[in-house]
Parts: C-alpha cells; sequence; structure tokens
C-alpha cells in the first residue's frame, strides 16, 4: 500500500515539476525576416513571436479554422487589422520602432498572440 502511496506522489511530483520548469508556450523566433503562423482550434501557433526592433518582418498568417471567430486578426496598438481568408496564406509586414508586447487577436479576443519585440 505504502509503495502505491509513494508511486502516486512520484506522479505527482513530476507533474509539477514539469509544469513549473519544463512547459513552456510555443514561442518563436523571426528567421529570415518571416513567420509562419497557423490560426486553428483556438490558437495561433505559435502564439508567441518574438522580432528584432526597427527590423521589417512579415507575418504570414494560415487560417485554417472557418469559423468567423478566425476571420480577423487585430493588432491594437500598432492599427493593424486584416481579414484572414480560409486555407490561403495572408502576410502582414511590419516594423516595430517601440519595443514591447503587442497582443494581436480575433475580432473577439478568444484567438490570442503576442508580438515581443526586442532591441
Ligand atoms: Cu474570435
Amino acid at each position: 500500500m505504502s509503495i502505491l502511496v509513494n508511486l502516486v506522489g512520484l506522479a505527482l511530483i513530476a507533474l509539477i515539476v514539469w509544469w513549473f520548469w519544463l512547459y513552456r508556450p510555443q514561442a518563436a523566433e523571426a528567421a529570415l525576416g518571416a513567420v509562419a503562423i497557423t490560426v486553428d482550434d483556438g490558437v495561433y501557433s505559435p502564439s508567441r513571436v518574438r522580432v528584432k526592433l526597427n527590423e521589417p518582418v512579415t507575418l504570414r498568417f494560415l487560417r485554417k479554422d472557418p469559423s468567423p471567430c478566425a476571420a480577423m486578426v487585430i493588432f491594437d496598438d500598432l492599427d493593424i487589422s486584416e481579414e484572414l481568408p480560409v486555407d490561403r496564406p495572408k502576410e502582414i509586414s511590419l516594423k516595430v520602432d517601440k519595443p514591447g508586447t503587442y497582443a494581436f487577436t480575433c475580432q473577439m479576443k478568444m484567438y490570442r498572440g503576442e508580438l515581443v519585440v526586442e532591441s
């Protein structure tokens, strides 16, 4: 009996270690000035994109989710609002001149992503 209790304890510890130390949200860095982002199942993948300050970058959104929820991508602080066609890539080119974290969302803010601009 005590062996079983120990095993359960160990499994819990492993889960906690994984959750707090090993699990990281998907992140991507802009390589060659372009990042592909898939829009499906309520998430942007990757949902966090790192780009360099003052460097032009292209975000290539591929919307797989046909629901109207995914129809737009909006960068509130950058005054960008674009419609995403289903199954056809939509490129959004931008260059940010202020470091910070910029949210991008669908129009209902159910899809959420972050653009991290670093110097
Ligand atoms: Cu939505």
